[in-house]
């Protein structure tokens, strides 16, 4: 019965999927979801909880999770990852955030640094971008909606 429910509301347009936001601390974070909360074409929900926000874009509903970064933290991110989503199906997107600072590592030197392409098992993506003025993230958000669409 649950899954006849999530298939109904699929086709009339109310997925909802889950999102978390790992990072550094100073990574821009905060930032990047502050932008997305601004943006007129992506409509929010009020907030949810203090860490948790909601957007939709044409129909897709993103739950978003900030967790953080903090080292102390980290212990704590698997009950997230348990709570919010089967992560045998993720798909990971990387925001090269601060790409206006001079200097700023450019997304094919952090896939090198990172070793991206060895990620075989899930689909993956990697986005410059600018979270002070919102330069790339409509495209990471694309690319987002792109592999919902995809399952
Ligand atoms: P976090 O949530 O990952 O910890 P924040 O990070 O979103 O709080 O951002 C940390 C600092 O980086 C903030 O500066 C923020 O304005 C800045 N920042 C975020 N994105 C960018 C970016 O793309 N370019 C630049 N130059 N700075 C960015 P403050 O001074 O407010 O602490």
């Amino acid at each position: 019965m649950g899954q006849l429910f999530a298939k109904l509301l699929g086709i009339f347009g109310n997925r909802e999927h889950k999102v978390i936001i790992i990072g550094l601390d100073n990574a821009g974070k905060t930032t990047i979801l502050y932008q997305f909360l601004m943006n007129e074409v992506v409509h929010t929900s009020p907030t949810i909880g203090s860490n948790v926000e909601e957007i939709v874009l044409r129909k897709t509903h993103f739950l978003m999770w900030d967790i953080g970064g903090q080292e102390t933290l980290r212990s704590t991110w698997n009950t997230y990852y348990s709570n919010t989503e089967d992560l045998r199906n993720a798909a990971v997107l990387i925001f090269a955030n601060k790409q206006d600072i001079k200097n700023s590592m450019s997304t094919s030197e952090i896939s090198n640094f990172l070793t991206l392409s060895s990620i075989k098992d899930h689909p993956w993506h990697i986005q410059g971008c600018c979270a002070l003025t919102g330069e790339g993230l409509p495209a990471g958000l694309e690319w987002m909606i792109s592999r919902v669409g995809a399952k």
